[in-house]
Parts: C-alpha cells; sequence; structure tokens
C-alpha cells in the first residue's frame, strides 16, 4: 500500500486531495496543527475511528515552522509522496504578517525537504510543492508569444506570499539537482471549490450573492473588479497534483485553464446563477453593481426572498480596504505541458465551477436563514 503525507490537510486541496488517494487505495497521513476550535470541518467525513481495523487515514499534530516535530513525522510514517501543501495562502494577509509568511512557505518547504535527507529517504519518497501563479506576478512583459504564462516564463512575484513561494519553487528545484531527489513544483494558477475559504474572492461572492438572494445581507463590499485570474476547479488540480508524482522524471509543470476572467464577471456569473442580472456602472472607487433584471419563476422556485429583491439596488460596492499595496492585475496560464505530458484533463470549466459553488453555498446560506428563523446569530464575518 502506498503511504503519502499531506501538509495542509485541513485546507482545501488538502480535503480534495486526502479523499482521491483513498480512493486509490493509499494510507493517508495529514499534519493538523492543533487549533483552540476544531478545524476540520472539511475533511470529517472521511475520518474513521482510529480504533477500527482498516484504519487508512491518520492525523498528527504538526507545524511547518518545527523542524523536529517534521523530522519525527516523516520517520514515524515512511512516505512514499509528500504533499506539500501547508502555507498561510492569503495574499493580502500576508502583507499583514510577512515574517510569518516567509517561516512557513518559504523555510517551511526547506524544513519538508531537509527531514527527507537527514533521514536518508532521498531514494523512497517523493515530493510535491505547492507552488503558484503568484510567482510571475502578472507582468505583461513576461508572458510567452501567445500570451500566456508558462513553466519559462520569468518570475516576478508581488506580494510576501509570491516572494515566500519563490523560495520554496527554487529550494524544490535545488534539492532536486544537488541530492538527485525526486521534488516537483507544480505552478497551480487559482482553483476554487466550495471548499475554498470564506475570504478569498470567488468563495465570497457566492456566499454573498446566496446571502444576498435570500434576504439576509443587502451588499457585497470588494476590493479590486478589473483584477483578472485563471480560474479552475480544486477537484481537477489535486489530480494533477498526483500526476505530477507518477511520472518516470521529476519536472515543474503549469497547472491552468488557459481562460482568464475578471473579479466583476465572477460577480456577473454568480448572480446569473439566482435568476438575477446585475450591471456594473461607475469609475474606481465609485463603481457599483445593480440589478437590472430578475427571472422571478427561478428565484421563486429557488426559493430567493422576492420582498427584499428589488430592481436598481445596489448589491456590489467597491471598499479600497480589500485593495492590495501591489497588485497582479492579470493571469493566464498555458496547460499545454501538463495536457500532453501527464494527460491532465479538467473536468471544470469556469460555468460548471460557478454553478458547483452557488448550488453549494446557496444551500449553505439556506441554513442560515432557519438559524435567523429561530433567533440564532449567524456569523457575518467574512473579510
Ligand atoms: P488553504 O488556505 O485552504 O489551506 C492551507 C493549509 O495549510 C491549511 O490546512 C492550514 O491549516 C495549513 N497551514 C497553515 N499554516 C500552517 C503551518 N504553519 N503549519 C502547517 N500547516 C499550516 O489553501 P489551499 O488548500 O487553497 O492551497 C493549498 C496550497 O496550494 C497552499 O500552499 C497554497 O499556497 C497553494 N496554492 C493554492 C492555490 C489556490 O488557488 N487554491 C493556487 C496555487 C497554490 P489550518 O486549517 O490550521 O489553517
Ligand atoms: P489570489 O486570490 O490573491 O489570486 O490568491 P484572491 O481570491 O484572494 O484574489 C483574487 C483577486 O481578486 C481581487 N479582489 C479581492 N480578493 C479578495 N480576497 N477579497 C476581495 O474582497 C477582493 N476584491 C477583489 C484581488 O485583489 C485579486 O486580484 C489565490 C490564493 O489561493 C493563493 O494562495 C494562490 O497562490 C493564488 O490564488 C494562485
Amino acid at each position: 500500500m502506498k503511504v503519502a503525507l499531506i501538509t495542509g490537510v485541513t485546507g482545501q486541496d488538502g480535503a480534495y486531495l486526502t479523499e482521491f488517494l483513498l480512493k486509490k487505495g493509499y494510507f493517508v497521513h495529514g499534519v493538523k496543527r492543533r487549533s483552540s476550535l476544531f478545524n476540520t470541518d472539511r475533511i470529517d467525513h472521511l475520518y474513521q475511528d482510529q480504533h477500527e481495523n482498516d484504519v487508512r487515514f491518520k492525523m498528527h499534530y504538526g507545524d511547518l515552522t518545527d523542524s523536529t516535530n517534521l523530522i519525527r513525522i516523516v520517520q514515524e510514517t515512511q512516505p512514499d509522496e509528500i504533499y506539500n501543501l501547508g502555507a498561510m495562502s492569503h495574499v493580502k494577509v500576508s502583507f499583514d504578517s510577512p515574517e510569518y509568511v516567509a517561516n512557513v512557505d518559504g523555510v517551511g518547504t526547506l524544513r519538508i525537504l531537509e527531514a527527507v535527507r537527514i533521514l536518508g529517504l532521498e531514494k523512497k519518497t517523493r515530493i510535491y510543492q505547492a507552488s503558484t501563479s503568484e510567482l510571475y506576478g502578472g507582468l505583461p512583459e513576461n508572458k510567452n508569444a501567445a500570451g500566456f504564462y508558462d513553466e519559462n516564463s520569468p518570475f516576478y512575484p508581488r506580494s510576501p506570499y509570491g516572494v515566500a513561494k519563490i523560495y520554496g519553487f527554487w529550494i524544490t528545484k535545488n534539492y532536486r539537482e544537488a541530492y538527485n531527489m525526486f521534488a516537483c513544483n507544480g505552478i497551480l494558477f487559482n482553483h476554487e471549490s466550495p471548499l475554498r475559504g470564506e475570504t478569498f474572492v470567488t468563495r465570497k461572492i457566492t456566499r454573498a450573492a446566496s446571502k444576498i438572494g435570500l434576504g439576509l445581507q443587502s451588499c457585497l463590499y470588494l476590493g479590486n473588479l478589473s483584477a483578472q485570474r485563471d480560474w479552475g476547479h480544486a477537484k481537477d488540480y489535486i489530480e494533477a497534483m498526483w500526476l505530477i508524482l507518477q511520472q518516470e522524471k521529476a519536472e515543474d509543470y503549469v497547472i491552468a485553464t488557459g481562460v482568464t476572467t475578471t473579479v466583476r464577471d465572477f460577480v456577473r456569473m454568480a448572480f446569473a446563477e439566482l435568476g438575477i442580472t446585475v450591471e456594473f456602472s461607475g469609475k474606481d472607487e465609485q463603481e457599483k453593481g445593480v440589478i437590472i433584471d430578475i427571472d422571478t419563476e427561478k428565484a421563486a422556485q429557488l426559493g430567493l426572498n422576492l420582498e427584499t429583491l428589488k430592481l436598481g439596488e445596489t448589491v456590489v460596492k467597491v471598499d479600497p480596504k480589500y485593495f492590495r499595496p501591489t497588485e497582479v492585475d492579470l493571469l493566464l496560464g498555458d496547460p499545454t505541458k501538463s495536457k500532453t505530458k501527464l494527460g491532465w484533463k479538467p473536468k471544470y470549466d469556469l460555468q460548471g465551477l460557478v454553478e458547483d459553488m452557488m448550488q453549494s453555498d446557496l444551500n449553505l446560506m439556506k441554513k442560515d436563514e432557519y438559524l435567523k428563523q429561530g433567533n440564532y446569530k449567524t456569523l457575518n464575518y467574512f473579510e
């Protein structure tokens, strides 16, 4: 039985990857940080009572800032594959805690590589490093001739997160070359899902659109509406991670859809799932998204609150507090190498992703509606 060790197992990708590897017959070890409240919501459905026979999923307390702990976990688990997904992954927050991010996202990668080397597991253990399109920084002059970022495009990170991740990228490549380790970077462009953290822009939008539809929220405040991202579905992207470690030769790969969309258009698509047409007017900080049409039949079918939904209502405003000190304006990846060499075939396009996220969030928010009717306070702090 193959053994995998996943850091960041409680995150979006960690949860989908765990499910995927368990289905493939792996024994999965996950590294989880201790927290004062449970933070395992995304993987609770996979957890098995540890007293039963045939347990194939085990959790270990650990942290990417703690070398000795990582060495002990790698020693105990003797993994065939390590997926280093653990990170402080929010770009805007990385401007608030840059030193911590350098330690976790940058040096944390070194700690994983060193643990494998110190334990003499270089020949046995393959390592996947969660690299990112944030390495490119969106500089127009660094795109290839066709207008995409690919495996040969130069890097120019634009946040403490991107700078920390560039260390992770190069130290992974260096250990591959210096010690002949099977260590690979997946340069993944943005990928989203119903499990996406609530403060990333797509999930913030799908949650808020659902709440507005149900009359639980009146307006969604966003930052840069003109930013463009290459958004895919996390379920497709974790499969690419696995494929990268199944190759004969260790290499780095771009994983992307090859399509880019503005935040503004993502908002339109999310509301359209509810039968609500939102149009934008105004410029910069004064820009607003207003309801210009409602398909009342569709809205009624979905159980939306037709008393609070009104034509002409402003449902999106800009709040400059969400602007970043340095922004990545546009990301667009070229997945040619991953499609040809890995045989990677994504199943979702952007429309499918938006549908999946909206269906899930509308259901979730209906629970909030029910709680509110029972006078229970529901959480509304999602920055
Ligand atoms: P999430 O933010 O959902 O998950 C991050 C995970 O890392 C969580 O399990 C978190 O634990 C854990 N973590 C945070 N700090 C530490 C630490 N000090 N020690 C150990 N674990 C820690 O991210 P995603 O699942 O979306 O992303 C997975 C990886 O891929 C990340 O490295 C991210 O930077 C990278 N990436 C993501 C992309 C995307 O679009 N999603 C694109 C490209 C790269 P806890 O639950 O306790 O907070
Ligand atoms: P990103 O994702 O920074 O690309 O990093 P995020 O969803 O946070 O931002 C995408 C774009 O939307 C703009 N934006 C807003 N973003 C947030 N979070 N909140 C807002 O209110 C808002 N309004 C506009 C942002 O300015 C940005 O341009 C994600 C993370 O998963 C990283 O870990 C990963 O490496 C990269 O994707 C690829």
